[in-house]
């Protein structure tokens, strides 16, 4: 597990580096709050950071305020070190965003129970985080969480003039492979399924589970044409060759509807949703295994 340690004390900073080192954590340091605030604000960031209070510039409250406005997509666990140990700083770190308070000089022992505590919740959260957000069966986004992609994806790129494609993938016939194979089969092949269109994706469109056996995916400054030779891609993944599993090859497709927002144009998530769901109507009508726009 990685852990920052802020702290403008170079001694200090060695000595803690060493300690931690020694515990088998992997550490990072910098000398001061702004260095941290920019660290701690990136995505492959440590979850654990132990800040100095007493530092020039941003001391180690301001960083807390500003970790704590900032990062919203994971949890940071914040322990304040500090020399001024007395109750009206603990509190005024802990108000700030600090989880933990160590003082200066610190017991080793102490140390390593709370920085144990820390992992420990910090751990947890991350867990919670994902099993909130994912499907269980595919591992995929659940339907909440890619709608708020959708959502976050039309604020953001109508800010950038920039146009948002969806496309709704729907399996044919998924009721009678469940019904002829068993339900088991029909969980493997959701999971086959979804491995494909993951991988035919482009590394910031996001894929998730609307519903049973629905896929909704959202990619990001994509127009109709393009968000079209994506939906190929997927279609011809999918169909391409019957999904081997335990209980056969078992030959599946996907129909599907696209739809795009263009720039400027306002879409909101459902309306774009009602388009995309309009054309998966059509291409099911039309004789599945096709994509509609
Ligand atoms: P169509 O081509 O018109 O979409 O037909 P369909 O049979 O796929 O559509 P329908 O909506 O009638 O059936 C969807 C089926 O998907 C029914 C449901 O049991 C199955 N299903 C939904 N979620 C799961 C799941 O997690 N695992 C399995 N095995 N089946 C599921
Ligand atoms: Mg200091
Ligand atoms: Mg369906
Ligand atoms: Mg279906």
């Amino acid at each position: 597990m990685k852990v920052l340690i802020a702290d403008d004390d170079r001694l200090s900073l060695l000595y803690l580096q060493d300690t931690l080192e020694d515990w088998g954590y992997e550490v990072e340091t910098v000398a001061d709050g702004q260095s941290a605030c920019d660290r701690l604000q990136e995505p492959d960031a440590p979850m654990l950071a132990i800040i100095d209070w007493m530092m020039p510039g941003m001391d180690g409250i301001d960083v807390c305020r500003l970790i704590r406005s900032r990062v919203k997509d994971r949890y940071v666990y914040l322990i304040m070190l500090t020399s001024r140990s007395e109750t009206e700083f603990v509190v005024e770190a802990m108000n700030a965003g600090a989880d933990d308070f160590i003082g200066k000089p610190f017991n080793v022992e102490e140390l390593q129970v709370r920085i144990r505590a820390g992992r420990r919740i910090s751990e947890l959260e991350q867990q919670l985080r994902l099993k909130a957000s994912h499907d269980a069966l595919t591992g995929i986004y659940n339907r909440g969480a890619v709608i708020d992609i959708l959502e976050k994806e039309l604020v953001r790129l109508g800010r950038e003039h920039q146009p948002v494609a969806v496309i709704f993938g729907d399996l044919d016939h998924f009721k009678r492979t469940n019904d002829v194979y068993g339900h088991l089969a029909g969980d493997a092949v959701l999971r086959e399924v979804t491995r494909r269109v993951g991988g035919v994706l482009r590394p910031y469109d996001s894929l998730g589970r609307y519903g049973g056996e629905e896929l909704l995916i959202v990619l990001p400054a994509c127009d109709a044409a393009g968000a079209m030779e994506v939906a190929e891609r997927v279609r011809s993944a999918v169909a391409a060759q019957p999904v081997q599993t335990g209980f056969g090859a078992i030959p599946s497709s996907l129909s599907i509807g696209v739809a795009a927002a263009g720039p400027g144009q306002g879409m909101s998530c459902s309306g774009l949703l009602q388009l995309a769901d309009a054309a998966l109507y059509r291409a099911k009508a039309g004789g599945r295994n096709r994509i509609e726009l």
